[in-house]
């Protein structure tokens, strides 16, 4: 049986990142693309002189040439630039939009079966450009930010409750900017409300709504926290650690239930845009939407979110895209 092959497009902080989490993991074969000549050369040497400390069999090469991605499996899309202190997510459209622009171009050519994960931003706008320009099927189109969103939010939840945070259960939903939505009523500790807990350390429920206002501001401020300390560039480690996780789900066939960026097609009463909600992910990509009712609080929420979504699509298409 020949090994999976996953191509890597964009090979700065995160893709670089991405292909050591694929080797280390030897979930494929890894191709690394960048415009940059010489960078991913260089990046996938480093990595691959290591597979005799690190055990790992699986090929890394690095690549100038969209060619060398053809036969991929899954291709992860970082290309773009990130951002630097001050700056929102959609000051990165114009830009980012040309070079996604570029990448749906080469991707459909050269990889046309491959099921795309993007996490470039402003993301919900990039993966619409991605998909539109590509025209593959939605369901092979899909969006990074639920899952480290979400992921953000189980740890500020697990360190304020002192306990082990693969013990959390919490999804962020909603598109991948400051309107993004922590769903606070479904959070629970091994089935247990977060609230719940929350109220009895406190003992008093208007301190303990105090503390988890507290944790979703700091879940929507998360990535502009890590931009604002790293002052060059923005977060890597763990964007990389969540399409990682998205692409295992798809190669193995997990069914892994993952808050994505998907195509909705009337689910959550919003038709033709991508949002994030939560999703089955498996060999055919997104498999399933799965619809969780909303109280109003959420539902108004949700559907503000989706607005600032619609919004910077219809900036993106203003400017010709
Ligand atoms: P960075 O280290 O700058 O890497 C981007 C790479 O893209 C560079 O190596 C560029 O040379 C390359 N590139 C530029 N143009 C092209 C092109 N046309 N084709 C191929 N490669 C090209 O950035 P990064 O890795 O830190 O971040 C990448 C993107 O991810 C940015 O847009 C970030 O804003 C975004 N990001 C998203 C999340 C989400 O959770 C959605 C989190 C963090 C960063």
């Amino acid at each position: 049986m020949s090994r999976k092959k996953i191509a890597l497009i964009g090979g700065g902080q995160i893709g670089g990142v991405l292909a050591q989490l694929i080797a280390l993991r030897e979930l494929a074969d890894v191709v690394l693309f960048d415009i940059v000549e010489d960078l991913p050369q260089g990046k996938t040497l480093d990595i691959a002189e290591a597979s005799r400390i690190d055990g790992f069999a699986v090929a890394v090469n690095g690549t100038n040439d969209y060619k060398d991605i053809a036969d991929s499996d899954v291709v992860i899309v970082t290309a773009g630039l990130p951002r630097k202190p001050g700056m929102s997510r959609d000051d990165l459209l114009t830009t980012n939009a040309k070079i996604m622009k570029s990448v749906a171009e080469g991707v459909k050519e050269f990889a046309p079966n491959s099921i795309v994960i993007i996490i470039s931003n402003p993301l919900d706008a990039m993966v619409t450009l991605f998909q539109k320009v590509s025209g593959f099927p939605h369901n092979r189109v899909i969006g990074q930010a639920g899952v480290l969103d979400s992921s953000r939010f189980s740890s500020f939840i697990a360190w304020e409750l002192d306990v082990a945070v693969k013990d959390i259960n919490a999804m962020v939903l909603g598109g991948h900017g400051d309107t993004m939505v922590p769903l606070v009523r479904y959070a629970n500790v091994n089935g247990v409300p977060v609230m719940e807990l929350l109220e009895r350390k406190y003992n008093d429920a208007a301190k303990a709504k105090e503390v988890m206002d507290a944790m979703v501001a700091r879940t929507k401020a998360a990535g502009g926290e890590v931009v604002k300390l790293l002052k060059t560039g923005s977060a890597f480690y763990s964007p990389a650690s969540a399409a990682i996780q998205m692409a295992e789900a798809i190669l193995g066939d997990q069914k892994r239930v993952l808050a994505s960026c998907v195509y909705l097609d009337g689910e959550y009463n919003v038709k033709g845009y991508y949002v994030g909600v939560p999703t089955v992910l498996g060999a055919n990509g997104c498999e399933r939407i799965l619809e969780v009712s909303l109280n109003e609080e959420e539902q108004a929420a949700f559907d503000h979110s989706v607005n600032a979504v619609t919004t910077l699509v219809a900036d993106m298409e203003g400017l010709g895209f």
